[in-house]
């Protein structure tokens, strides 16, 4: 299936999942390949970093993508709050974005020796669903979180990405959500969420 976007581009969205309780159906689950920018969706899920100062990659999208009101407010947050820590996940209006929101969270910086700082890749998802929880929001878009300039391996980030998503569903059998998507900018990603996602839902 083929969605088209406003500006025209294509996303390749190759997989859908659809979780009924009974007879009715809740929640749809999709794996799409394209740019995290151009959905039009209730919030989408920034890679950001610490300070929230914007970046490359996904950050870097966003930023452009969305405005200067994007930054603004995260100077709001960082004067308030400080740096966030690993895992944290804070939210933002979407600017120019046809996303409402944007939800900031910082993934880790992979490690090879460090398996507790990598495991915090699952609160970036856990936090995110609650803050989105907390503003009534029904559909969110996850891009590959720390799969870029943070160095996980893909692979193990998708499963740890997978599992916390559904461990937060199972254990939140009320929650609202209607759609659910992991967005992956390249092929590789793309293809490892096919090949995984219906072991999880
Ligand atoms: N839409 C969807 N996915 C994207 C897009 C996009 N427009 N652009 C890149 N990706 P990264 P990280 C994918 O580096 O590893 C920033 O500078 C990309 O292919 O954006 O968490 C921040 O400020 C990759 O699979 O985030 C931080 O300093 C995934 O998004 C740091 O990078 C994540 O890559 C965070 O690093």
């Amino acid at each position: 299936m083929t969605i088209n976007t406003k500006r025209g581009r294509q996303f390749d969205s190759s997989m859908q999942f659809f979780i009924s309780k009974g007879w009715i159906e809740v929640l749809r689950i999709e794996l799409l390949k394209g740019d995290i920018t151009d959905l039009d969706i209730d919030v989408i899920v920034n890679a950001a970093n610490s300070k929230l100062a914007g970046g490359g990659g996904v950050d870097g999208a966003i930023h452009r993508a969305g405005g200067p009101a994007i930054m603004a407010e995260c100077d709001t947050i960082r004067s308030e709050r400080g740096y966030l820590a690993t895992g944290d996940a804070v939210i933002t209006t979407g600017g120019l974005l046809k996303a409402r929101y944007v939800i900031h969270t910082v993934g880790p910086i992979y490690s090879e020796r460090n398996h507790s700082e990598n495991l915090k890749l699952t609160d970036c998802y856990t936090n995110s669903l609650k803050l989105a929880q907390s503003y009534g929001l029904e559909s969110i878009a996850f891009p590959n979180i720390s799969t870029g300039a943070y160095g996980f391996p893909p692979e193990d980030a998708a499963i740890l990405t997978l599992e916390s998503v559904s461990d937060f569903l199972n254990s939140n059998p009320n929650h609202k959500f209607e759609r659910i998507l992991f967005i992956s900018f390249d092929s590789k990603n793309h293809s490892i969420y096919q090949d995984l996602i219906k072991k999880y839902f």
